[in-house]
């Protein structure tokens, strides 16, 4: 196969992203307490079919397995998270030795296969217990995130270089607290932007804990969900639209970390909404970090929309793009526009593209095999602006596809797949898919320059 136009230089790394939930299954073993997702999902009707984590990929039992197919696949980095409720079952106090030994043994068994790990805090599975008592809307959380970061960081952190607190805060506040399709389901959106700044405010707790028990030399940051706005029409409401959307799902998370202040704009639109902030919270938010993950799948065309009192705007959809099974418009120039914008506004260390990917449906084949061309050609596409950017002079240091393995997609269950790597849930069969084969081809190509 033909990779020179996918040519990185020696030190850009590539791997693949899981997320715990997703993932792992085990969500009544050996001590862990319950997440706000295993509640979510048991409430009748909020997800599709039916599904949950219980089980899942079972990754739980089977990551020794999963390490030796992400090592004959040449991946040099794995990105995962910690379930927070599988190390403190209460969410803060007392330690569940169980769920500590597995990711010590986790992160041993990548070490010994050369693969990098890059660990997620919160992806959000946060501890029923610590809902019980307001979740992101209590304060106190965000200290009790900082006590788990640290914790995690003292016992970890003399293998894992890499750390991010959350991945996409956004969706907690905006799906979990406004709209109210993930856990834990509630719709207010005073509550959701209060739990924005909580989130915030967690992220920079957990930084300055981290730094002051980490071993030297680790990177810190977070990974958000940044994609590029477009305006429908030429129209000025529709134009306004957009910028709110960039504004809510963006920029109210870049501004306070790496400009330390909410965009103005926002503040303003969203009025009497908007939470009470202090200098001083700004200032731990600002904390200096080393790096940003981004995920990005595509892009977002606006139009206004009185009736949406959120945010004043709904997704326009062109008939003529092409779509994932997500109803994702398929749009490879979303990467580089994103990183360009990063690049020039914002004063960012590091970049990584931390997810990227597309689902679309999978079958096995009669011949065993599963030919996902479609999703080959997103990945080499998507993977050629990611390129671009790096040839353009931006500082993006790696590529992450969402993701290693067919997984729970939240309110969709199992009914969407992502992987690189096909899961069959009745039997757990891994099978390695044509877009997992093309990518580690790429990845042995790259590896071959070094
Ligand atoms: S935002 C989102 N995703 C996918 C998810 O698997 C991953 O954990 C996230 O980081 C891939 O990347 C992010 N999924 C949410 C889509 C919203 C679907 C709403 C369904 C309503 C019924």
């Amino acid at each position: 196969m033909e990779f020179k136009s996918l040519k990185f230089p020696k030190e850009f790394i590539f791997g693949a992203s899981t997320a715990a939930y997703q993932i792992e299954g085990g969500a009544y073993e050996d001590g862990k307490g319950l997440s706000i997702w295993d509640t979510f999902c048991k409430q009748p009707g909020r997800i599709l079919n039916g599904d949950t984590g219980d089980e899942a990929c079972d990754f739980y039992h089977r990551y020794k397995d999963d390490i030796k197919i992400m090592k004959e696949m040449g991946l040099d980095s794995f990105r995962f998270s910690i379930s927070w409720p599988r190390v403190f079952p209460e969410g803060t106090g007392k330690v569940n030795q169980k769920g500590l030994d597995f990711y010590n043994s986790l992160v041993d068994e990548l070490r010994a296969a050369s693969i990098e790990p890059y660990l997620t805090l919160n992806h959000w599975d946060m501890p029923q217990s610590l809902q019980d008592q307001g979740g992101w809307l209590n304060k106190d959380t965000a200290k009790h995130f900082a006590d788990y970061s640290r914790f995690m960081c003292e016992n970890l952190s003399d293998r894992v270089k890499f750390w991010t607190t959350h991945n996409e805060p956004h969706c907690v506040a905006s799906a979990g607290h406004v709209a109210g399709i993930f856990a834990p389901g509630h719709k207010d959106i005073k509550e959701g932007l209060q739990v924005t700044h909580n989130l915030n405010l967690a992220h920079g707790l957990a930084v300055q804990a981290m730094r002051q028990s980490g071993s030297a030399g680790n990177k810190y940051g977070i990974v958000l969900a940044v994609f590029p706005y477009y305006p429908a029409t030429a129209s000025i409401h529709d134009h306004r639209a957009a910028q709110r959307w960039d504004g809510y799902f963006s920029r109210c998370f870049l501004d306070p970390i790496f400009k330390g202040s909410y965009p103005e704009d926002m503040v303003e639109y969203f009025g009497d909404k908007f939470p009470e902030v202090t200098e001083q919270e700004l200032s731990v938010i600002s904390e200096p970090i080393d790096m940003l993950g981004i995920n990005c799948y595509f892009r977002r065309i606006i139009e206004n929309d009185p009736k949406n009192a959120f945010i004043g705007g709904r997704e326009f959809k062109p008939r003529d793009a092409a779509y994932t099974q997500m109803d994702w418009p398929i749009y490879p120039e979303c990467l580089f526009e994103v990183l360009s914008m990063l690049d020039k506004d914002y004063d960012i260390p590091e970049l990584y593209i931390i997810e990227n990917g597309a689902a679309f449906h999978d079958e096995v084949s009669p011949d065993g095999k599963v030919h996902d061309a479609r999703r080959t050609r997103y990945l080499h596409a998507h993977i050629e602006q990611a390129k671009r950017a790096v040839e353009q002079g931006i500082n993006l240091k790696g590529y992450f596809v969402w993701s290693f393995l067919d997984n729970f997609e939240w309110a969709l269950g199992y009914s969407r797949r992502f992987g690189i790597v096909y899961v069959d849930y009745p039997t757990q069969k891994r099978i390695v898919k044509d877009s997992g084969k093309w990518y580690s081809e790429l990845l042995r190509y790259n590896q071959s320059l070094r």
